[in-house]
């Protein structure tokens, strides 16, 4: 069957969803201290393991991972998967070294369809810079395939030391809670930064979360690459996250004129109108059925990871198949909820939305804030 000429086109994080990649689990190695993160085991001060994941685990992920690729492909949907590069090997770049990389279970921390653009992601972590080298074969398939596709490639930071603030990790809590609306975490302002997944889709609208994953140049860049195309671009904070790293476990946009919320991370005050102000209904999910303690031993995510479902439609969502909580108030929305066990990927940084790039939905460029007062850049 010949492929229609349009391959890459995605607004929003709700329409029908037509084609997605799905994250692979082979290869992945248990992420590294580096400036840009510490990670840490929950129950315990003994290090934190090193070097390549065991078989088994990357099994028990690689299983959920299919599972969900299987559940997709039943309700019509396109799945993709990324190439299962090397990522054992040390790196050695002239400005950093890195005993090994990641994983490519999350496609969404990297690559971000706005459109008809595929971006892939400047990055902030070190293991993780050559991530997107997973997604080339299918970028340059739907570069080849649909004359329309643009693909761009953000600046790649030095992530030398000196891109970081190497104190942020030892600043006590009580510090973090005075400096609350400073937004300064682990990268510095002075390069290019940023995580695909510290951005919501809205059509013509991007909100983006200031984070110790995208910083204030990440999001000046955005907003000078976006504009030109038709985008307005929309800084947004938490400040009560103290460790912010993706939106997607904190405002989750749903269809248009709901948003489920976060809790224990509202807006910084004020910034909630932009979405009262266009009749959008912003709805705090219920606590997760895990406390942050309770995630699994190696998950470095927090237990917020129960918000990130995946829209299959503006009806329809994927959800982990434990949180009951948050199926009855989808349920109660007016959503079909589609369970899916996933906990053995949390350890790989991410859930439902965040193992998921989405390459094509329907729809086109709507306006879901047409009373909006906005300045471009200039
Ligand atoms: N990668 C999403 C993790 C966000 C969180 O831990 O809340």
């Amino acid at each position: 069957m010949n492929q229609p000429a349009v391959r890459v086109n995605s607004w929003n994080e709700w329409d029908p969803l037509r084609e997605i990649v799905v994250g692979v689990a082979d290869n992945a190695c248990f992420e590294p201290s580096e400036p840009g993160y510490r990670p840490a085991l929950r129950d315990t001060d003994a290090p934190f393991p090193t070097g390549p994941k065991p078989a088994e685990m990357i099994d028990r992920a690689n299983a959920q991972l299919d599972g969900l690729a299987a559940v997709l492909e039943a309700q019509g949907v396109t799945v993709r998967r990324p190439d299962a590069i090397d990522l054992r090997s040390a790196l050695r770049t002239p400005t950093f070294e890195v005993d090994n990389q990641y994983c490519v279970v999350c496609p969404r921390d990297v690559m971000i369809t706005l459109g008809n653009e595929i971006v892939e992601a400047s990055m902030s972590r070190r293991a993780r810079y050559f991530e997107y080298q997973a997604y080339r074969t299918l970028v340059y398939e739907y570069w080849n395939a649909d004359p329309n596709m643009v693909w761009t490639v953000a600046p790649k930071p030095t992530m030398a030391d000196s891109m970081y603030r190497q104190d942020f990790w030892d600043w006590p809590l009580a510090e973090r809670h005075a400096r609350m609306h400073e937004s300064e975490f682990c990268v510095t302002q002075d390069e290019v930064v940023f995580d695909a997944a510290d951005m919501n889709r809205f059509g013509r609208d991007i909100v983006v979360q200031e984070s110790m994953t995208t910083n204030r140049a990440g999001i000046r860049w955005l907003k000078r690459h976006l504009e030109p195309r038709g985008f307005r671009v929309h800084p947004v904070h938490f400040p009560l996250d103290f460790f912010p790293s993706h939106i997607d476990c904190t405002f989750v946009p749903l269809r248009p004129g709901l948003i489920l919320t976060n809790p224990e991370r509202p807006l910084r005050e004020g910034e909630e109108q932009m979405f009262l102000g266009n009749d959008w209904e912003l709805v705090d999910v219920p606590q997760p059925t895990s406390t942050n303690e309770e995630m699994p031993r190696y998950c470095q995510s927090s237990k917020w990871l129960s918000m990130n479902v995946l829209s299959i439609s503006p009806t329809k969502v994927v959800c982990e198949e434990r949180e009951k909580p948050l199926q009855d108030l989808l349920d109660k929305l007016g959503f079909e909820v589609v369970p899916v066990p996933f906990r053995d990927v949390f350890e790989y940084g991410g859930s439902l939305h965040c193992a998921t790039w989405d390459v094509n939905r329907e729809g086109t460029a709507e306006d879901y804030f047409p009373d909006l007062d906005y300045t471009p850049v200039v």
